[in-house]
């Protein structure tokens, strides 16, 4: 397939994107026991208040047998759980934070999402899936934060593919779920060009929350243009594993595979593919 495409890839190479993974885990054995996220292969934790729970569970996977699954605790509000990056993007170029995402639906619901830091403790950039299922973009300035809604509410007991896109050069960042984007925000001015971490992110509001949420395929990469959107996988190249996704979902409405995001998936996904194949490879 890959040769088949050959000449179309190379053609499609003049944009290059040189994507460089920095992190890239699906929460899988042997690397990740059952059992506490934090001191697994490099991942840590802080929580504001009473600690939050964030177990390597096989509960519930988007991909292999595990994921995180995150559970609030009674008393606590704010957790947070990362795994040390501290990349230099030199102010430009691409961060692309990437995950599959689950939350369960509560009676009383907490809120996740990923914030990014840099070295100082300055949110980046950050997103959230708020109590009331309301997808949000959290912008800060120095140490003012404003909540951004996107309009979009976030249909609980269901996976979806998240993409915080942070774009050095413009001082923007991204919001791209189910690849459709939903809104876009500034980076926070007053943090430095050093992307520190991607942390997983659950605020227990009310302290009482009874839902969870399960975080899996968690990638962070680096990039001096945009990861294609025919990347359907995340690995930042387009090539016959996303043609794959999209050819084994054909017909049907599943969101990773709709490339363009019109809710279903035929042949102007297959296209918009065919004419990236290649990029970022
Ligand atoms: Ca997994
Ligand atoms: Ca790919
Ligand atoms: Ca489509």
């Amino acid at each position: 397939m890959r040769t088949l495409f050959w000449s179309l890839g190379l053609a499609c190479s003049m944009s290059l994107v040189f994507p460089q993974t920095l992190l890239e885990t699906g929460f899988e054995p042997p690397e990740f026991s059952l059992g506490n996220l934090a001191g697994q292969s490099g991942w840590q934790a802080f929580h504001f208040s009473t600690p939050n729970t964030a177990l390597v569970s096989d509960a519930l996977a988007f991909s292999g047998l595990q994921s995180v699954r995150v559970v609030p605790v009674s008393g606590a509000s704010s957790s947070w759980w990362w795994k040390p990056i501290g990349y230099n993007t030199g102010g430009s170029g691409y961060i692309t934070v990437i995950w599959d995402m689950y939350l369960g639906a509560g009676t009383i619901q907490a809120a996740y999402g990923i914030d990014c830091y840099d070295p100082d403790g300055f949110r980046i950039a950050a997103m959230r899936v708020n109590n009331l299922n309301r997808v949000q973009l959290v912008q800060d300035n120095g140490f003012t934060t404003t909540i951004i809604d996107t309009g979009t509410i976030y249909p609980r007991n269901t996976w979806a593919r998240f993409k915080l896109e942070l774009n050095y050069s413009t001082g923007r960042f991204r919001l791209i779920m189910n690849n459709r984007e939903l809104g876009s925000a500034n980076l926070n001015s007053a943090a430095d060009t050093i992307f520190a971490d991607a942390d997983i992110w659950v605020n227990n509001i009310t302290g009482n929350a009874n839902d969870f949420a399960h975080y899996d395929n968690f990638r962070v990469m680096a990039s001096s243009a945009p990861l294609p959107g025919a990347d359907l996988n995340g690995d930042g190249c387009v090539d016959d594993a996303d043609l794959l996704i999209v050819l084994f979902a054909f017909g049907s409405t599943d969101p990773i595979a709709d490339v363009n995001g019109d809710g279903v998936v035929d042949d102007a996904d297959l296209l918009e593919v065919l004419f990236s194949f290649g990029q970022g490879c």
